[in-house]
């Protein structure tokens, strides 16, 4: 298509870019030596840089970046206010071979407003979820939940982008917090208590007690341990259940967020306790070793009970009066 053509149709093109899809939404600019194949779906308002190669399969959502020296398809969607940084690998074959590629690529997904850093390396099949952001030279190897933060080699998460704060990291609760009357405040209604200790020459004792510091009457315990330091857990939110964590023996990282703020609160005596109530999205990672976290719940297990997704999770949040 010749850069008359393009201006015809609304979107701009470098008089040395080669277009031959005539799927391109308005407003969007194409740079020189970008090549983009027939059938490449691209959006409105992207910018697609120097010597980028868009191939037949892509899809590219609006307000999307791609920045020099990337290659977008073979089963590669990039939603809706992606940025993807310079020399960033997508790869679609685990076991690329001279002219014998697979006949089919596994469905490898941008969510809405992740960032990929300059030569990040994105294994085929993953998902990156939304608002993510993926540290430069870092090689995803796995699905990366919406807004965690990964870097290094194999991709781990660090932590995670505070979504209300533009690019921010999300606030962490000091390690030795004290307080006069013992709880403190956290995202979506949860809250933090020091528990009684009685230490003696035989050591320590910690406990809790319903409607003090324990904020309901517990119906069932379970216990997390042995957890790999790269794994993270949750990752859900409850509609009705009530819990309260406390780290046993090690730590172990929680982050709370309740659809506007996040927090992270390091578990790490036995003497403190984290009460969450329902509709609060939560996530337990960074285990040491021997780390043991037990949980009190209000009620028994129902697998009902969980929101696992976190689109679901703002909509059920915005649904509510
Ligand atoms: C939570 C965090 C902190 C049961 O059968 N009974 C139970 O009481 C529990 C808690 C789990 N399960 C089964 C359900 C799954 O098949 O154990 C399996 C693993 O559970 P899940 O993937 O939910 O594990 P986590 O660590 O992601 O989440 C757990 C709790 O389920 C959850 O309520 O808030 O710990």
């Amino acid at each position: 298509m010749s850069t008359a053509q393009a201006a015809a149709t609304g979107y701009f093109a470098h008089p040395e870019a080669l277009i031959e899809s005539a799927e391109i939404g308005p407003r969007t600019r194409i740079w020189a030596f970008a090549h983009v194949l027939p059938g490449a779906r691209i959006g409105a308002d992207c910018n697609i840089c120097d010597h980028t190669l868009i191939l037949g399969d892509a899809v590219i959502g609006d307000r999307v970046t791609v920045k020099s020296f990337v290659v977008v398809g073979d089963g590669l969607t990039l939603e809706d206010d992606v940025f993807v940084g310079p020399n960033v690998g997508f790869t679609s074959d685990l076991y690329p071979r001279s002219r014998r590629g697979p006949k089919t690529f596994p469905n490898t997904t941008v969510r809405h407003g992740a960032s990929i850093g300059a030569n990040a390396s994105i294994l085929p099949g993953v998902t990156i979820g939304a608002q993510a952001m993926i540290g430069a030279g870092a090689v995803v190897t796995r699905d990366v939940p919406a807004q965690a933060i990964v870097v290094g080699n194999p991709g781990t998460i660090s932590g995670y982008v505070d979504s209300s704060k533009e690019g921010g990291k999300a606030r962490v609760r000091p390690l030795e917090f004290r307080t006069g009357d013992a709880i403190e405040h956290v995202p979506g209604g949860a809250t933090l208590h020091e528990l009684p200790r009685i230490s003696d020459h035989r050591g320590h004792l910690s406990f809790a007690e319903v409607s003090q510091s324990l904020p309901f009457a517990a119906a069932r315990y379970y216990l997390i341990f042995g957890v790999p330091s790269r794994e993270l857990r949750g990752e859900h939110a409850h509609r009705t259940l009530h819990q309260f964590l406390v780290c046993v023996h090690g730590n172990c990282s929680v982050r709370l967020f309740d659809g506007e703020s996040s927090e992270e609160v390091l578990l790490n005596r036995p003497d403190l306790g984290l009460h969450v109530p329902p509709m609060v999205w939560m996530t337990q990672y960074k285990f040491s070793a021997e780390a043991v976290l037990v949980v009190l719940a209000s009620d028994v297990y129902k697998a009902a009970d969980y929101i696992r997704d976190l689109d679901e999770y703002l909509a059920s949040l915005a649904s509510k009066p």
